[in-house]
């Protein structure tokens, strides 16, 4: 037993260890932080809160890549929380009130004790925090969970966690832009570089390093392992309900763009076109100039009152350098352990398509969803939709299309491209539903939902514990410490955990009996969704997106049909007036591009010589009916555009998107929620 190892030598150190610490900047000075909620005992730790990684980036520095830190004469107090950075404060700090922001955030917090202080010889987990990199803070975790998780129990982890920019300030890019991008992504690469440099002050190694993150956390984890520019930086990485980030070259322009029209750094006509150099060098002079606050409240502004998003980094050749999806094909991701998972029901989002409040527009939605995803993103448009319309019209399978296509798909993707003969891939299913009150759950959707799992973890959505919930925190916080200590999460010696192969897709299957007994390993995860998605055919990736989209997601795809079927916005940012123009512009949208498929695919038929008169006719198509080409955004910069598109088509058209058109048009006067049957 490792941990009676630990425990015997734990008993050993003396008490009287300094809690000032000299960094290569200058002297820290930590305190005593003890646990005071677990049955358990109440583990004790040496905290050091918001200690500077990196220069603060403030004025010049804004949209700017970090920079060293500046060192300090005498003794740095680090004893409390630094405010998180520029965010949602509610959202950021999920308590009804809010906290502390500020765009001085980059500080990093350490969590040690005695023992790894003594030894030296202590395994390090950075935690990257979620919350769609737009809010949420490491200055949000609760320390005592993370004291008792991982640093307490004889785990001996030293835990750091980071702040990086986030929303505009983290992942804001103008089109046109050669500067400095993706700032969050680089903050973080800053962050764990500095504890390569330091950790061993806090008695960590740092050849022993486990990134560990959870939704948009693992998606910039899996960002991270995936760049050219991180090899050999972290020794492994644990993956928690991590889609990919939904990269694309320009994902985030439109809406940065749009907020920077609203703090008038760019004309309000200027439209999303590619910007000249010196039009993005003024722009971002420009920004500089604002206060922090009035670019939150913009960024603020557009998530609620306009149909533009902001969200994913982008593909920006340095950091990220192309599409996940052939970085894997390539095989030019560097390998390293990992432990990756997910929960059975996730998001769960396309269970609008299954409910028996649907039932009589079942196909229509199923159909509608299946061309969304094949006319936008695939190459092989019908032969897409027809599958998917076959293989999800199969009883209730259609709930599980957008999970299986952005979580449990993309897991298996990264779970292989990290398997090799010098690494340890380990894999989990979360099926444990019986939360009940200890999950402060905030979606509509089964047990266990995305970030179900985490309060046991982090306590990120933790509600009232029962005495049952403190006996699974240790179990399953203690899969994680195993993996972040021995490279090895089995949870006993009689419950080997196995590791996961391509060819068997090994998986350990997490749940709870009355005895806290878990089901274990089994085979073949997700073995109808990988059969299905695997051989879904080649994707475009053309860029080609709706015109207030710059990047492909299904939330973004179906909070906006969800919301127009309830008649109340079920986008968590936008009111019901912006979800609506969403609505008939991405249905627009879609009989556009299949208008110009059949136009296209007709053209084929009359063979190669007359070719090029089909694709000029699907263009002409496209402009008369008022939506221009398919990356034309740019046209309706004053925001939404789906009204006037909307009218443009109903006055101006006579081809033969009239039906559509009229039922679109019917349908946005009247919110009739029939309209949704008539599109078939
Ligand atoms: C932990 O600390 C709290 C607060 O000081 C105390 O009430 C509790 O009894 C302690 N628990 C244990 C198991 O020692
Ligand atoms: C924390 O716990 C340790 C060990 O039990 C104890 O020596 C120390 O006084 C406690 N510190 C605080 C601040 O409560
Ligand atoms: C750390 O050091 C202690 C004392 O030398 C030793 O007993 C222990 O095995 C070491 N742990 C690791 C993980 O190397
Ligand atoms: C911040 O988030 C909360 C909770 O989702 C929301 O009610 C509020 O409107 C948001 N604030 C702004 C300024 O958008
Ligand atoms: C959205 O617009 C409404 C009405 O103009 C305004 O009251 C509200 O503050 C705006 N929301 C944000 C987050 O700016
Ligand atoms: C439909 O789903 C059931 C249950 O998952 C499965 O057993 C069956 O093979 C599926 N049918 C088809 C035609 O795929
Ligand atoms: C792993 O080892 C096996 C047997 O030693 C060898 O055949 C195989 O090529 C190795 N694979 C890789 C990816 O190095
Ligand atoms: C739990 O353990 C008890 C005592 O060993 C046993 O009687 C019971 O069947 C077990 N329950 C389950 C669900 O395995
Ligand atoms: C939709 O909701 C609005 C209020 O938000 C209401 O005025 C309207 O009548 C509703 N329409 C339908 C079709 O239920
Ligand atoms: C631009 C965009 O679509 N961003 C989305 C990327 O994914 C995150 C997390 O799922 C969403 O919150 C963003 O809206």
């Amino acid at each position: 037993m490792h941990f009676l190892v630990f425990l015997i030598l734990g008993l050993l150190v003396p008490s009287t260890i300094s809690i000032k610490v000299q960094l290569s900047t200058g002297t820290i000075e930590g305190k005593e932080l003890n646990a005071t909620y677990s049955p358990f005992g109440n583990q004790s730790s040496l905290v050091f809160f918001g200690i500077p990684y990196v220069e603060p980036p403030l004025g010049d520095l804004r949209f700017r890549k970090p920079r060293p830190p500046i060192p300090w004469d005498g003794i740095l107090e680090t004893k409390a929380y630094k405010p998180a950075c520029m965010s949602n404060a509610t959202k950021t700090y999920k308590n009804g009130i809010g906290g502390p922001i500020s765009e001085d955030c980059l500080y990093a917090n350490v969590f040690t004790n005695k023992y790894c202080m003594k030894n030296k010889n202590c395994s390090v987990m950075i935690a990257i925090h979620g919350g769609g990199f737009l809010f949420e803070s490491a200055s949000a975790f609760n320390p005592e969970i993370l004291i008792n998780n991982f640093v307490g129990q004889n785990r001996n982890i030293v835990v750091v966690s980071i702040n990086y920019r986030v929303g505009v300030f983290g992942f804001g890019h103008l089109a046109g832009d050669q500067g400095d991008r993706n700032m969050g992504l680089f903050d973080i690469m800053a962050g764990v570089k500095w504890v390569r440099k330091e950790i061993n002050n806090f008695g960590g190694i740092k050849d022993r390093i486990t990134l560990a993150g959870h939704s948009a956390g693992a998606g910039l984890i899996v960002a991270f392992s995936n760049s050219p520019l991180t090899k050999g930086l972290i020794h492994q990485q644990i993956i928690m309900s991590g889609p990919l980030p939904n990269v694309s070259k320009k994902s985030n322009y439109k809406g940065f763009t749009r907020m920077a029209q609203i703090v008038k750094c760019l004309p309000e006509d200027s439209g999303f076109g590619v910007l000249s150099k010196k039009q993005v060098h003024d722009t971002y002079s420009c920004l500089r100039e604002k206060s922090s606050q009035e670019l939150l409240d913009a960024e603020m502004y557009v998530l609620m009152n306009t149909t533009y998003y902001f969200g994913a980094p982008h593909i920006d050749g340095q950091f990220i350098v192309d599409y996940p999806d052939r970085l894997f094909a390539a095989k030019s991701v560097f390998p390293i352990n990992t432990l990756i998972g997910t929960t059975t029901a996730e998001l769960r989002e396309t269970i609008y398509i299954t409910d028996p409040k649907n039932a009589d527009l079942k196909e229509a939605l199923l159909k509608n969803m299946c061309e969304h995803i094949g006319y936008e993103i695939y190459t092989e448009k019908e032969k897409f939709v027809d599958n998917c319309f076959t293989y999800y019209s199969n009883g209730t399978q259609a709930q599980f299309l957008s999970d299986d296509m952005e979580f449990y798909s993309r897991a298996i993707s990264v779970a292989s491209i990290h398997v090799s003969n010098n690494t340890k891939v380990y894999m989990y299913s979360y099926a444990y539903s019986g939360a009940g009150r200890a999950f402060n759950k905030y979606l509509d959707v089964p047990s266990p939902h995305h970030s179900e799992d985490l309060i046991y973890i982090f306590g990120t959505h933790r509600g009232v514990f029962a005495p049952k919930d403190y006996v699974i925190e240790q179990i399953y916080s203690g899969v994680f410490a195993d993996f972040v200590n021995f490279e090895d999460p089995s949870p006993s010696e009689n419950q080997k955990w196995l590791q996961y192969t391509p060819e068997k897709r090994e998986h350990f299957v997490i749940d709870f009996d009355q005895n806290f007994t878990m089901p274990g390993m089994r085979e073949n995860y997700y073995a109808e969704a990988l059969k299905f998605w695997s051989g879904a055919g080649k994707k475009t990736f053309s860029e080609q997106y709706s015109p207030s989209y710059d990047t492909f997601i299904i939330t973004n795809l179906v909070s906006p049909i969800v919301s127009h079927l309830n008649n109340v916005s079920s986008d968590v940012d936008k009111t019901l007036e912006q979800t609506e123009k969403l609505f008939f512009e991405r249905e627009n949208y879609l009989e556009k591009l299949k208008l110009e498929r059949k136009f296209e695919l007709e053209g084929k038929k009359r063979g190669n010589s007359e070719k090029w008169k089909g694709k000029k006719t699907a263009a002409r198509m496209g402009n008369e009916i008022g939506i221009q080409e398919r990356d034309g955004g740019a046209e309706e910069a004053g925001g939404g555009g789906g009204i006037n598109i909307l009218l443009i088509i109903f006055a101006g058209t006579l081809l033969g998107g009239i039906l559509y058109v009229t039922i679109s048009h019917f349908c946005l006067h009247h919110r009739s929620r029939e309209g949704y049957q008539l599109l078939k």
